[in-house]
């Protein structure tokens, strides 16, 4: 196993495990006949073609290092989707609860969304991993949004890999409209939220039921 491979190891198990306890929370939710604030989970390790740009942006050296651990805080990272704005908030306060993680900082990119148009919510914590070695405490990045936040930024991100940020005028104009978009879409469907949890609800109770002979 390479230098890297060894470095990285704790951080793809913070990952999966991380992974586990969150869809669990959707599943248990579930079965007790509840709404998820929970839609979908994703994680990933930061490839490291991305961590060596990181290290390139933040004037690190690139090496696996303690220094490196401590300055890449998204070097393992999960994403929670969510329906509403609301169960961004919903699914923060689980988080708070837990003790098998620590909440070490929370960036609010929603009340105060970046210059890009930007909106999610990101909570680091720090989750210990036990290795053959002992435990290893790892900093993780929790980016909580809803599917309208999730459909702009993955957008974005693609666009961004193409045109390295210096975005043309024009697509620059309409990224700033759809992120608008997806605010208002977000607003909107809050404003419905009720009712859509009753359909759901109702589909969810009726799609169980055995078809009649
Ligand atoms: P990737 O490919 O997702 O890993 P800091 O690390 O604290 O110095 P930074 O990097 O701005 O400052 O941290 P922040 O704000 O927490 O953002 C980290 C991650 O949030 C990014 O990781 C993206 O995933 C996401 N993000 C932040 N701003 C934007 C944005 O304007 N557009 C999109 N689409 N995503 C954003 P990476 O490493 O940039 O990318």
């Amino acid at each position: 196993m390479g230098q890297w491979d060894r470095f990285l190891q704790p951080y793809k198990q913070a990952v999966d495990e991380l992974k586990i306890k969150l869809k669990g929370i959707r599943t248990e939710f579930q079965k007790t006949n509840q709404t998820s604030p929970i839609e979908f989970v994703t994680g990933r390790v930061k490839p490291l073609a991305s961590i060596y740009d990181k290290t390139m942006e933040k004037g690190l050296i690139f090496e696996p290092s303690t220094k490196l651990a401590h300055e890449l805080q998204d070097i393992a990272g999960v994403r929670i989707m969510c329906q509403f704005v609301d169960d961004i908030h919903t699914v923060i306060d689980l988080l708070r609860q837990r003790n098998d993680l620590n909440i070490v900082e929370e960036k609010d990119y929603i009340t105060n969304s970046k210059a890009s148009g930007y909106r999610s919510y990101h909570v680091i914590v720090e989750y210990p991993v036990a290795t053959i070695k002992g435990e290893v405490l790892i900093l993780a990045e929790i980016q909580i949004r809803t599917l309208a936040m999730n459909f702009w930024a993955s957008i974005e991100h693609s666009l961004n890999y193409k045109y390295k940020g210096e975005f043309p005028d024009e697509i620059m104009t309409r990224l700033q409209s759809a992120a608008e978009a997806a605010f208002r879409l977000d607003e909107e469907m809050s404003l419905i939220r009720s009712e859509i949890h009753e359909a759901q609800k109702y589909f969810t109770e009726n799609k169980e039921l055995p078809k009649p002979l």
